[in-house]
């Protein structure tokens, strides 16, 4: 089996504060206005993460892949915070394709991209070849770091594809996360996370895993377990124990700070981090 982050001592930990499904009217604890969004990503910085997943809304809160909300998000996190910013390109299953590749104009770090269509609950989350293919490139050509989302065994072939088509990222690194549990795809179990790892192409460099809702914690102890890293936030799972909501997303970090740290693979700094996934440096000043 391929484990290629069995050596890595350390645990990257991502949070995804907000995504694009959860309404503020339901939840208002989530975070979506920028000052929420700063506050949540130095709160998690500090209880152990070191990247940071984001989808912005708008004034009313909606999920909008606007330039001007995305550039301002960016530079206030790098403002802010020493995150690693890594911008959706994945938006709300609602945002045309020609849209989503506009997210590279706000110069994130690192940006998401997923290795094919998948149904989503009752939608479909649209990624034809073409659009993977030439977000890829345009990734490539502007020294954005591409995270690879696999919602499913497919995405896993479909990403080899990618890399023989295409070749390596910016930066030389390959780092995917499964996306378990949406309804649609990959079911959050072991045996699934296995088959997938099992099928990760000899480019990738290192792996990390959520799942949706209550499949978080059994995929958080088998990612840990089998050299992984963690993706944890309210995008993914607003509730913390049974019975219990999410209030703020720094208890999600902590918790899987707690148990990377209790599988002596504690979690890595930000710039252990900016190395494992090759990013380009873009704060000012450094
Ligand atoms: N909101 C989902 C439809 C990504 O961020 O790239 C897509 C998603 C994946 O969350
Ligand atoms: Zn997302």
């Amino acid at each position: 089996m391929t484990t290629p982050s069995a050596g890595v001592t350390g645990t990257l930990i991502t949070v995804a504060p907000t995504g694009a499904e959860h309404a503020k009217a339901d939840l208002p604890q989530l975070p979506t206005t920028l000052d929420e969004v700063v506050e949540t990503a130095r709160r998690c910085e500090a209880a152990g993460a070191s990247l940071v997943h984001l989808h912005i809304r708008d004034a009313e809160h909606r999920p909008t892949l606007d330039g001007g909300y995305l550039r301002a998000a960016v530079e206030a996190l790098r403002e802010a915070t020493d995150l690693v910013v890594q911008l959706s390109t994945g938006g709300s299953v609602h945002d045309p394709l020609e849209q989503r590749l506009t997210v590279l104009d706000a110069e994130p770090d690192s940006c998401s991209l997923t290795c094919g269509t998948t149904n989503f609950g009752d939608d479909v989350f649209l990624n034809p070849w073409g659009f993977m293919s030439d977000l890829y490139v345009q990734a490539q050509e502007r020294e954005v770091v591409p995270e690879f989302e696999l919602f499913d065994l497919g995405h896993v072939h479909a990403l080899a594809r990618l890399l023989d088509t295409h070749g390596l990222p910016y930066g030389g690194k390959v780092h995917v996360d499964f996306v378990t549990g949406v309804p649609g795809g990959m079911p959050a179990t072991t045996a699934a996370l296995m088959a997938g790892v099992a099928m990760l192409p000899a480019e990738v460099t290192s792996w990390s895993a959520t799942g949706i809702g209550r499949g978080h914690l059994p995929v958080m102890a088998a990612a840990l377990s089998a050299g992984g890293h963690l993706r944890v936030g309210m995008e993914d799972n607003v509730v913390y124990r049974r019975g219990q909501v999410v209030q703020h997303n720094d208890e999600l970090v902590s918790r899987a700070a707690e148990l990377a740290a209790t599988m002596q693979r504690p979690a890595l700094s930000t710039d252990e981090a900016r190395t494992l996934l090759g990013i380009k440096e873009r704060r000012p000043g450094r």
